[in-house]
């Protein structure tokens, strides 16, 4: 065999390799942005789809290749076999293999047309959660409760919520596969995108379109809760925040908090003396009234896998922009006492 000829076999058998390599991931808990395991009425009709395409595709498949099988053969060049019977122009033969297609491809576009429609737009009577792209996280606001949270979307499971979504500055896409498909965030627009899961749980999403150097790290998450404990959620998320005792800690932190420039851009609800802190609109960051009742935060990539909230904090604080290139969130210069302050400080901050 030529020397090429041989090269290109193995090239095509390390790619097959890597390509089943691929499948594996979908097993690992890390590689949680599966589109195989929906968990809800919206993911689980797109994936209804998807089978009964795949399986027309298969049988369409094996049909062609079964009839070339059965054609190489039968009509093989054999020594002294007189050339098959030549035919041209066959109107029957022609029709049929004009009608059935066009009716596969029937029984294709009307259950995708109607899934196309119902999967758009969201029953009006639905729970509405307002969800904002930032170069690199997301703002997700409850108008009827009054809630301004960040990267953890949380809803009551068995129902559906309505995410309402806009940009604040270039394109994002907001894509929760065990959920829904993808939709975009625009800037100036709103779309809509029903969440509804079946059970609770903990769903991964990720940005889904370019949004610019830190596109990959901009992620969140969904957390669907039981009815009583989404009811408990929103309660404690309406509080204000409790300011730490004088002399503690993190009463440090929250002094480091309110001197050191961190109110610029983060918003900060607490009771009476002082009142709520609310930065300029131009420099807006995550609100961090209630921060610590998020499990992952910084467009849900910290804490990284295995890492501890505090180690993942004290990266962020000392350098936010060598986490994730490009962060609005510049490097305050923080001193290492600043820091261990603001983490209890934070910390706290249910
Ligand atoms: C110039 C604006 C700006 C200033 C000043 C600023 N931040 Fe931020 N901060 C941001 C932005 C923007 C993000 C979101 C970054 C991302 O996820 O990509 C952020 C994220 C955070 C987060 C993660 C929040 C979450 O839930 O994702 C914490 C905690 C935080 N900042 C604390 C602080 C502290 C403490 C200070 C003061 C020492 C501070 N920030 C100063 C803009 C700012
Ligand atoms: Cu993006």
């Amino acid at each position: 065999m030529a020397k090429s000829g041989r090269l290109g076999r193995v090239l095509t058998l390390l790619g097959l390799a890597l390509l089943l390599g691929a499948c594996s991931l979908v097993e690992i808990e890390d590689a949680a942005l599966t589109s195989w395991k929906p968990a809800g009425p919206n993911a689980e009709r797109i994936d209804d789809l998807f089978w009964m395409v795949f399986n027309i595709a298969a049988g369409v498949f094996a049909f062609v290749v079964v009839a070339l099988i059965v054609i190489v053969v039968r009509f093989r060049d054999r020594s002294g076999a007189k050339e098959p019977k030549q035919l041209h122009g066959n109107a029957r033969l022609e029709v049929v293999w004009t009608v059935i297609p066009a009716l596969i491809l029937a029984t294709i576009a009307v259950p995708t047309v109607q899934s196309v429609f119902d999967l758009t737009g969201c029953d009006p009577d639905s729970m509405r959660i307002q969800l904002t792209g930032h170069q690199w996280w997301f703002e997700v606001q409850y108008p009827d409760y009054g809630i301004d949270t960040a990267n953890v979307v949380v809803i009551p499971a068995g129902e559906e919520a309505c995410l309402e979504m806009t940009s604040d500055d270039v394109l994002h896409n907001f894509w929760a596969p065990a959920l829904h498909g993808k939709r975009y965030l625009v800037p100036g627009q709103f779309t809509e995108l029903r969440l509804e899961s079946y059970e609770p749980g903990e769903f991964w999403a990720h940005c889904a379109e370019y949004c610019g150097l830190s596109h990959s790290l901009m992620r969140a998450r969904v957390l669907a809760l039981a009815p009583a404990d989404f009811q408990a959620w929103v309660e404690a998320q309406q509080q204000p925040a409790v300011l730490p005792a004088e002399g503690t800690q993190a009463w440090e932190g929250y002094q480091v908090f309110v001197n050191k420039g961190c109110t610029q851009c983060h918003s900060y609800r607490v009771d009476g003396e002082g009142g709520n802190i609310v930065p300029a609109d131009a420099f807006n960051g995550p609100d961090l009234t209630h921060f610590a009742s998020r499990n992952v935060f910084a467009g849900a990539v910290l804490p990284e896998y295995g890492e501890s909230r505090e180690d993942a904090l004290r990266r962020w604080l000392a350098d936010p922009p060598s986490v994730k290139p490009g962060s609005y969130m510049p490097n305050l210069a923080l001193t290492a006492e600043e820091i261990d302050n603001l983490i209890v400080f934070l910390e706290e901050s249910r």
